[in-house]
């Protein structure tokens, strides 16, 4: 079993219900445990155009799956929620679902850069990982809560109604 971390946001439809129903959808797959669901956070969509907010979140799981199979379940569970993808980048979306960490795996494959190439420079990917683990050190040796300490809390705000989840 490996431990792995992934990204959750979304900044069209129900957000927040998207997401939990996305962790629901990953926890049925039987090679897939979830272990905890940091808090919610609402922030400002880096990305063209206007766009919603995001409400993101990150979630901490187990699984025997190899990355890339992962990754497969993870793009279904998001075509599940309506997922539309055109040719831009970074537009709004109703679910995407990131994988952050695989244990402290390094992949550069043509479909897969893990650990996810913008988590350093994310308050909304570092902010839920501290959640789930605070003691999360990368593949690289840095440290999570020192990037933490660094990062800007500009753009970010907890949301009160949605605090981190321990599954059984
Ligand atoms: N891919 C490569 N590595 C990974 C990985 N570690 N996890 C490939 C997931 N996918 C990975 O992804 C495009 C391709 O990336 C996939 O086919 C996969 O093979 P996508 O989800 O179709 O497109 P995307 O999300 O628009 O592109 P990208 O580059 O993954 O963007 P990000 O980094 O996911 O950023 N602002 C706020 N506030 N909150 C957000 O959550 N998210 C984004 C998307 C932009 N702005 C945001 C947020
Ligand atoms: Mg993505």
């Amino acid at each position: 079993m490996f431990d792995v971390f992934i990204g959750l946001g979304s900044n069209l439809g129900d957000s927040a219900n998207t997401l939990l129903s996305a962790i629901d959808t990953l926890n049925q797959h039987q090679q897939i445990r979830v272990k905890r669901l940091s808090q919610f956070y609402q922030s400002m969509a880096i990305g063209p155009g206007e766009q919603p907010d995001y409400v993101n979140a990150a979630a901490h799981l187990v699984t025997s799956l190899p990355p890339e199979d992962l990754l497969d379940i993870m793009q279904a569970v998001e075509n599940q929620h309506q997922r539309e993808r055109g040719p831009v980048r970074w537009t709004a979306r109703t679910l995407d679902l990131d994988l952050l960490l695989y244990a402290d795996h390094e992949i550069n494959s043509s479909r897969l850069k893990v650990p996810h190439p913008h988590i350093n420079e994310r308050n909304f990917v570092l902010l839920p990982l501290h959640d789930l683990q605070p003691s999360l050190v990368f593949p690289d040796g840095v440290c999570l809560i020192d990037l933490v300490k660094q990062t800007p809390r500009t753009g970010i705000a907890p949301l009160m109604a949605y605090p981190p989840i321990d599954y059984p």
